[in-house]
């Protein structure tokens, strides 16, 4: 009897062992709207684990912050409302200092040194994420910042009052230092906002000011490059941990495909958006003299808060990232 019953019980081991995976269907939240080239590589990204898992797991991607707005898309996958998203990393600066270390003025001002402060931060962010149940699949920066104005601005001065829309903490600190008044602002939600008047300015790339179609209510873009931020995309690590081998190394394969192609996209973008804004009608150029040499004392001012802010590890980070120059 006893033999029967082992036989019987290896049976269903073999059988269950033999059975395909059940398919899982992973909704992905994303903040940015369905144009825009973050959302077309994670739309890209999505279809590759589809494809490569053979449909065993299918993510459907939900852009313009459809399913969870941008600020709410973090907690909804730590929790495990969706098991996967996309956010903008230095969003989470209110909770965590590290988390704006891509948003430090004139730190890393070009797509090459923005790799390399990626490189310089990447371990520490995976370590912060990990102990918030994320895990880190691949992360894309946004073309070089620049700010946005109704009216020509050709100093700090000319600044002063105006309505400013912030997407993180680093962006409402540069507001109240330029004299500014800023309130945050998804950026799926800035072209009501310009519209009616309750911004009239921010700091931004050419991509989401083309994106938003921002040229119905603003006029001039000066090309400030102050930094690069950075979107990623993120995994609940329960789930990750419950997914195959197999599907893992798939997912990891179209992760570093998409990052790849994605900082692809943000470097051809930043010319051709930049077009974009000229042919809606505005004004785009470098800034000042004066602007950039009042805006970098501000930035030193920012760093050193920043610095401050960020302890031991931020200060590793920025010395990682200048060893590498
Ligand atoms: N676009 C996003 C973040 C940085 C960028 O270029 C936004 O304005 O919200």
């Amino acid at each position: 009897m006893k033999k029967i019953n082992t036989l019987m019980a290896a049976t269903v081991l073999a059988a269950s062992a033999a059975m395909p995976a059940v398919a899982e269907k992973w909704d992905m939240p994303m903040a940015y709207s369905a144009s825009n080239f973050h959302s077309a590589t994670g739309a890209e990204f999505a279809k590759c684990v589809t494809t490569g898992t053979g449909g065993d797991i299918e993510i459907v991607t939900h852009p313009s912050g459809s399913l969870f707005k941008g600020a709410d898309i973090k907690r909804a996958i730590q929790t495990g409302q969706a098991p996967i998203g996309e956010r903008l990393l230095s969003g989470h600066q209110n909770e965590n200092a590290l988390f704006g270390f891509d948003s430090v003025p004139f730190l890393a001002t070009s797509f090459d040194d923005s790799d390399k402060l990626w490189k310089a931060a990447k371990p520490t962010m995976e370590k912060v994420l990990a102990d918030q149940n994320l895990t880190l699949l691949y992360a894309v920066p946004w073309p070089p910042q620049g700010l946005y104005f109704k009216n020509e601005v050709g100093s700090v001065a000319d600044m002063k009052g105006i309505k400013f829309r912030s997407y993180n903490n680093a962006t409402s600190r540069l507001a109240e230092l330029t004299g500014m008044l800023p309130v945050t602002i998804e950026a799926a939600e800035i072209s009501q906002a310009f519209a009616t008047g309750v911004a009239e300015s921010m700091v931004s790339s050419g991509s989401t000011g083309y994106d938003r179609k921002v040229w119905e209510s603003l006029n001039y873009f000066y090309e400030v490059d102050a930094w690069l931020p950075r979107n990623y995309v993120m995994v609940n690590s329960d789930v990750w941990s419950g997914v195959s081998e197999s599907s893992k190394n798939v997912i990891r394969g179209c992760a570093e495909l998409a990052e790849y192609a994605g900082n692809w996209r943000s470097k051809e973008y930043t010319g051709f958006t930049l077009q974009g804004l000229r042919d809606g009608g505005m004004t785009v150029g470098p800034a000042s003299d004066q602007m950039v040499s009042e805006l970098k004392e501000i930035g030193v001012t920012m760093t050193n808060e920043w610095l401050e802010a960020a302890g031991d590890e931020g200060k590793a980070i920025v010395e990682a990232f200048k060893s590498m120059q």
